[in-house]
This record gives C-alpha cells, sequence and structure tokens, in this order.
C-alpha cells in the first residue's frame, strides 16, 4: 500500500503548525514556496515511488524555455487529475454517508428470520449509511425540495444486507419500466440543460398528472417530508414489502422503518430557499458536525409484521410501492437500532464509491413481487459497473464484506483480491484443503418457497388502480400547518409550469384527493374555474381513517435536544446572560453557534474576549432552530444600521422562530418593522434565569400561532 501522508483527524493541528513553519523557510527562485522532507516528513513521490526533487517547476530547458516530453512527474501528475472524476450516480447524485454500528435490541425477529444479524442482541455489526437528494446532480444544494435518500449498509456475518430504502414510505411509480421516464421528467430537461435540482417545472408536472398512480408520492413530496432539516431528523423506510424466511423456510411478510431518536424536523419553504443560499452543505454540515462533536444521530429500527391474513384482509396491495401500511394498522415493533459514529476519512473512497443494491441480501431475507423492487434488483449491478468501471468495484474497502467471503469469481479491472493455488473453478477434484469453497445446504442463501403460476403478459394486480384513496389519507392526516404547506408548495410548483393545461391537469387529480385542497390551490394558481375531476380508475375509498404517525409536527420532538441556538452578540455583551443561555441549550442537549460583526469575536461585559463563529452575513437566522439577540446599548445602535442583521432577526421572525431578546435589543426590534409584533414567540431575557425558560419554549420548535398570522413560508 502506498504511504498515504495526508493529514488523519488526529495529527491535523500539529501538521498545520509544521506546514506554515515549512512555508515559511524555502522559497525557489522565484519566489515559490518549497517545502522540503525533512526529519520525520515523508518524501513526496510519484505514484511508481519515485522521489520527487521539485513538484513546483515543471522540467524545462532552460528558465523561459519549453517543458520537455521528458517530464515524466508532470506527465504522470496531470494525467491523473484529468481522470479524478468518475460519473456521478444517475439519481441520487448528491449524497453524504457516516460509518455507524446496527444492533438488535429485541430478540423476537430471530423466530421469523434466519439472518445471521437477528440472532444476537446487543451485537453492534458494521454499517455505514449514505443519505442523498435524488433529482440534483453532484454539486447542487442539501436543502432542495426532493425526497431523500437513505441508504445502509449493514456489514453482516453473512454478507452485505443492503437496505436502499428513501426518507418517504411510497414511491411515485409501480414498475419499474416507468423509471426511467419519471427521472427524466425529474431531471433538468434535455434541451435547455435546467432547471437544476427542483421539481418545480413542466415536464415533471406533465408525467405526474399524466400518471394517477403517482398521486400519493405528489402528496407527500408537496408536504414538509422533502425540507428535512437535518438527515437526523428524518425517518428512513425500506418502501418495498419484504419477506422474513425462518428456519423452516416458512414466509412472514416486512416492512423496514428507522425512526430518528431525536424526532422529526422539517425546515419551511422560505427558509430553505435562502439555506441553499446561505449553505448549500447544510444537511451534510450538520451531520458532520453531530458526529464529530460526539452526539451520535440514532434511528430505532423497527419492522412491520404482517401475514397472508393480513394481505388478504388489506384494501390495497402489498406488492404495490405506491401504498403504505398505517401504523394505526399493523404497528411498527422497535427491534433495533442504527447509529453514526464516525465520519468517512475519505469521501471519495467511501461515499462516493459505495455501491449500494437492493439484491444484496443475507439469507433470512427475501424479495417479493413488488414490480418495483424486482426491476431495482436488476438495476443495481448495471449502474456500479458504469460508475465504478469494474466488476471488481466488491473489493473496494467501502463495498468489501467484512465477513470471510470466498468465490471463484477472478481477474477483470482492477482485482485487488487475487486467490492463491490451483483450484479457480468447480465441482474439482482437489480436495478440501486446496480446491477452494463449496456450497452450504445449512447456511446458503435459499429463497423463499412460492408457487408462481401465470399467463404472460404485460399487466399489474387490480388493487394497483387505486390512485387516490391513501393520497386523500394522507392529507386528511395532516395538522392545520401541514396541510397548508401542501397547498402552498402545490401553488409554487405549479405556478413555475408554464402550460396552463398541466397545472390544471393537476388540480383536476387533487379534486380526488381533497375539493378543498383542490379549490384553494386552484385559487392560489388564479385558475378561472376547477376543472372536472380526473376520472378515477377505481372508487376511491373515502373513509380511510386519519393516520397520526404520518404527521410530523403531531408527532414533534417536544425538545432542543440535537438543535442549534445562533446568538447574536456584539462587544459589550451581557456575560452573565450569554452564559445563561449557553447552559441552558447545552442542558437541553443543544448546541450554540455565536454571531458577531467580526469574526475574531467581541470583548464582554467583563472584558473576556469571546470568538465567534459566524460575522453577520455569513450566519443568517435561517441556519438555526431558534435565535437569541445579545447585543450592549452602542452594539444594538451599530446592528440597526446592518441590513444583515435587520434580515437575521426579520427571517427568523417570519419563519416562526423562537427569538430571545436581551435589554438592550429593541432598537433593532425597532429598525426591522418588529418591535409592535412582539409576542410570546419573541421572550425577553432580562436576569440568566429566563434563559432556561426561553430555552424550554424552544422545544416546540417554532411558535406556530405566529406562522398562522405571517404566514411567509
Ligand atoms: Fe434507486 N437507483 N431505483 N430507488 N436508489 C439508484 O443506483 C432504481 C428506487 C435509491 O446512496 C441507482 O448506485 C430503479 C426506489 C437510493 O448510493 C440506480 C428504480 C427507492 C439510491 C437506481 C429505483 C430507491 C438509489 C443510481 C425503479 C426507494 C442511492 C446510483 C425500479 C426505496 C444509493 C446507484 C446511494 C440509487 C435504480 C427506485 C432508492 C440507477 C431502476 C423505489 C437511496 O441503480
Amino acid at each position: 500500500m502506498a504511504d498515504h501522508t495526508r493529514s488523519h483527524k488526529g495529527k491535523a493541528d500539529a501538521l498545520v503548525k509544521a506546514q506554515l513553519a515549512d512555508a515559511e523557510v524555502q522559497r525557489g527562485p522565484g519566489g515559490e514556496t518549497h517545502q522540503l522532507a525533512e526529519g520525520s516528513t515523508p518524501v513526496l513521490t510519484t505514484a511508481q515511488g519515485i522521489p520527487v526533487y521539485d513538484d513546483q517547476n515543471s522540467l524545462k530547458a532552460g528558465p523561459r524555455g519549453p517543458v520537455l516530453l521528458e517530464d515524466f512527474a508532470l506527465r504522470e501528475k496531470i494525467f491523473h487529475f484529468d481522470h479524478e472524476r468518475i460519473p456521478e450516480r444517475v439519481v441520487h447524485a448528491r449524497g453524504f454517508g457516516a460509518h455507524g454500528f446496527f444492533e438488535i435490541t429485541d430478540p423476537s425477529l430471530a423466530k421469523l428470520s434466519t439472518a445471521d444479524v437477528f440472532q444476537r442482541t446487543g451485537e453492534k455489526t458494521p454499517a455505514f449509511v449514505r443519505f442523498s437528494t435524488v433529482a440534483g446532480n453532484k454539486g447542487s444544494a442539501d436543502v432542495a425540495r426532493d425526497v431523500r435518500g437513505f441508504a445502509v449498509k449493514i456489514y453482516t456475518q453473512q454478507g452485505n444486507w443492503d437496505i436502499v430504502g428513501n426518507n418517504i414510505p411510497v414511491f411515485f411509480i409501480q414498475d419499474a419500466i416507468k423509471f426511467p421516464d419519471l427521472i427524466h421528467a425529474a431531471k433538468e430537461e434535455p434541451d435547455r440543460g435546467f432547471p437544476q435540482a427542483q421539481t418545480a417545472h413542466d415536464n415533471f408536472w406533465d408525467f405526474i398528472s399524466l400518471s394517477p398512480e403517482s398521486m400519493h408520492m405528489a402528496m407527500w413530496i408537496m408536504s414538509d417530508r422533502t425540507l428535512p432539516r437535518s438527515f437526523r431528523f428524518m425517518e428512513g423506510f425500506g418502501v418495498h414489502t419484504f419477506r422474513l424466511i425462518d428456519a423452516a423456510g416458512a414466509t412472514s411478510f416486512v416492512k423496514f422503518h428507522w425512526k430518528p431518536k431525536l424526532g422529526m424536523q422539517s425546515v419551511v419553504w422560505n427558509e430553505a430557499v435562502k439555506l441553499n443560499g446561505a449553505d448549500p452543505d447544510y444537511h451534510r454540515r450538520d451531520l458532520w458536525e453531530a458526529i464529530t462533536s460526539g452526539n451520535f444521530p440514532e434511528w430505532e429500527f423497527g419492522v412491520q409484521v404482517f401475514d397472508e391474513a393480513f394481505i388478504e384482509s388489506f384494501d390495497f396491495d402489498v406488492l404495490d410501492a405506491t401504498k403504505l401500511i398505517p401504523e394505526e394498522l399493523v404497528p411498527v415493533k422497535i427491534v433495533g437500532r442504527l447509529v453514526l459514529d464516525r465520519v468517512v476519512d475519505n469521501f471519495f473512497a467511501e461515499t462516493e464509491q459505495v455501491a449500494f443494491s437492493t439484491g444484496n441480501v443475507p439469507p433470512g431475507i427475501g424479495f417479493t413481487n413488488d414490480p418495483l423492487l424486482q426491476g431495482r434488483n436488476f438495476s443495481y449491478l448495471d449502474t456500479q459497473l458504469k460508475r465504478l468501471g469494474s466488476t471488481n468495484f466488491t473489493h473496494l474497502p467501502i463495498n468489501a464484506p467484512k465477513c470471510p467471503f470466498h468465490s471463484f469469481q477472478q481477474d477483470g479491472h482492477m482485482a485487488m483480491i487475487n486467490p492463491k493455488g490451483r483450484a479457480n473453478y468447480e465441482p474439482n477434484s482437489w480436495g478440501p484443503e486446496v480446491g477452494g469453497p463449496r456450497e452450504s445446504r445449512s447456511i446458503g442463501y435459499k429463497p423463499a418457497n412460492e408457487q408462481i403460476n401465470g399467463d404472460k403478459l404485460q399487466a399489474k394486480g387490480e388493487l394497483f388502480a387505486d390512485h387516490y384513496s391513501q393520497a386523500r389519507q394522507f392529507y386528511i392526516s395532516q395538522t392545520p400547518f401541514e396541510q397548508t404547506h401542501i397547498k402552498d408548495a402545490f401553488v409554487f410548483e405549479l405556478s413555475k409550469v408554464e402550460t396552463p393545461a398541466i397545472r390544471a391537469r393537476m388540480v383536476s387529480h387533487l379534486r380526488n384527493v381533497d375539493e378543498k385542497l383542490a379549490s384553494e390551490v386552484a385559487d392560489g394558481i388564479g385558475l378561472a374555474e376547477l376543472p372536472k375531476a380526473a376520472k378515477p380508475a377505481r372508487k376511491i375509498i373515502s373513509d380511510l381513517p386519519a393516520s397520526p404517525a404520518l404527521s410530523i409536527l403531531a408527532n414533534g420532538p417536544k425538545r432542543f435536544e440535537g438543535r442549534k441556538l445562533g446568538i447574536m452578540i456584539t462587544d459589550g455583551v451581557d456575560m452573565k446572560l450569554l452564559q445563561a443561555l449557553q447552559d441552558a441549550t447545552q442542558a437541553a442537549g443543544g448546541t450554540v453557534e455565536l454571531i458577531a460583526p467580526k469574526v475574531g469575536g467581541v470583548v464582554c461585559s467583563d472584558g473576556i474576549l469571546m470568538p465567534a463563529k459566524q460575522k453577520i452575513n455569513g450566519g443568517p437566522s435561517v441556519l438555526y432552530d431558534a435565535v437569541a439577540i445579545l447585543p450592549s446599548a452602542e452594539g444594538a445602535a451599530l446592528l440597526a444600521g446592518e441590513a444583515t442583521a435587520k434580515d437575521f432577526l426579520n427571517d427568523a421572525f417570519a419563519h416562526a422562530k423562537f427569538i430571545a431578546y436581551g435589554p438592550d435589543a429593541l432598537p433593532l426590534f425597532e429598525k426591522a418593522n418588529l418591535a409592535t409584533e412582539l409576542d410570546e414567540g419573541c421572550i425577553a431575557i432580562k436576569k440568566p434565569a429566563d434563559a432556561k425558560a426561553f430555552i424550554a419554549a424552544c422545544a416546540e420548535l417554532r411558535f406556530w400561532p405566529r406562522e398562522a398570522k405571517v404566514h411567509a413560508v
């Protein structure tokens, strides 16, 4: 292995210091910096191991002469650089991964499935998770309105198990054959190459409005689910129905769930729009900071297990990925957990090269005939070969199993694991010692037993034709605020659609979901008259009860743990109040970020220099879950003259955030035209004891009554 000299985390500080020192000592004749290997510093080499003399100047015929072809180090360096990129994922291009572990906490699954990973409670099995957006390219912004990928690789003792899921339990389409159409329609339009990372355009809504099966998903993507505040605060779903296979070969059916320990939370649309400018890396930075500060994100692992009798009794087809099974009907049983406790060492090697596949299941887990799942099982190997360039992508450390593995597969590009010995086929006569691995009747993967008998045809199950019943159920399960957000999102997206017929066609579907929603959206986009309702392919079940589990707000975390308070301070800030706010936040499990006129910090009332994390224009309030304004009297006058300080306050107010303000902060409120608007979500901090009450109020995450009033979002 090459000796990689780039900084490993622990050594980073020392290295930076050493580099700074180096930089001062060596200058070349052209004034360029030469950092020379001295003492224990490793020598820079080419990829072939040839030590490098000068990495600042190419080899020339004279100082002003042409560059010589002979310069193999130059040639190799540029050649390698030219080939750094691999194709980005055709979907889910923008992602962020982290390591952790999966652990079973309840022994009951062991009876239902022989999966080795379910057999022992309390055992930590290594896992890698990659979160992603779907439509945007690799360089798009994190808080785009989009579905989030939630792909989990569990390195079990009987091979890798990938649960390649999303943060939404249903999907747009029912059959894999539609996937290229869906994705083409969602991504940039092919003639103009935009819009990037958004569904607010004609092609997307044209396709959706021509695909009634998408209506349930359309409700989800227009809801707050597509604007998660953090990867840490979103649910994950395996989406499809899978099988658990027991020792006798019998099947139970199962849906997999991930439930965030810190509860769910979303941002509001206007916040998302501003966040994408203020910090396009908002989600990845959040995950990175949480893990590196020891606040390891955690999800409960839950299962909905059901049998044939339930399948018979259910109004919908469990093979249809546009339907979910309400938790009220089949409860989610928590049987394990997933903890992310380690960031990657190298983004490319791990996050970019990780290769998931729905086809990766260990013995004890099985597939169903969900036509979407079946198509996915074909797709993922293809995409890995295209992206990673070799069948040997499983040799990459991030993809290799962490249990013993032996096969007769060999050679190919970049083969890194090359077996020794003569046997590379079987059956062979070379005996157990040298003949290589053999099949296993006891632990080898066996699919569930299923009798299959059918005509060869292109069709789908009868119940797949129900397109609206669960869309309506999702809508009525939302709180009024969430319903308003759904309406606003439809109005926003359809207002970006330039073709009136497409807008109207969408409204014709919404009439089958909820008449009030349809007429509000029609009104919002200025539709002169309501179009006729689309003709349903199957009778709509309009008495499905609400499923409270589907609402984010109804299941709020009711605590500030894991959330961030932004405190704006100036010179002369009252140290006691600042300290009290910091202590109260910390006691609630939150974190604090200080925002000041200069990042170097402020001199507090007690004369201490307090460094800041952000300068005011780099730390807008959209970055925080709640804010506090704690200037001195002179500081407040200074802030009142800063447009970005006013924006900070105005946005926090408009986004219904809790706002704490110190005794001298009022001039800023006046300048922001908010002095007469103060409500119960604006909390005065007059003495240190007030800080605790403020942080307690922040457990609601937003002061919702204000949102009803300002409706900026
Ligand atoms: Fe994927 N999907 N998908 N997908 N998918 C990919 O594989 C595909 C679907 C999901 O972080 C690709 O490695 C087809 C549903 C996630 O690396 C590709 C169909 C769900 C990720 C592919 C679907 C997903 C992918 C692109 C229709 C939620 C990112 C790059 C049948 C349950 C994994 C890659 C990561 C990635 C194909 C539908 C989730 C092309 C054909 C439904 C989270 O193979």
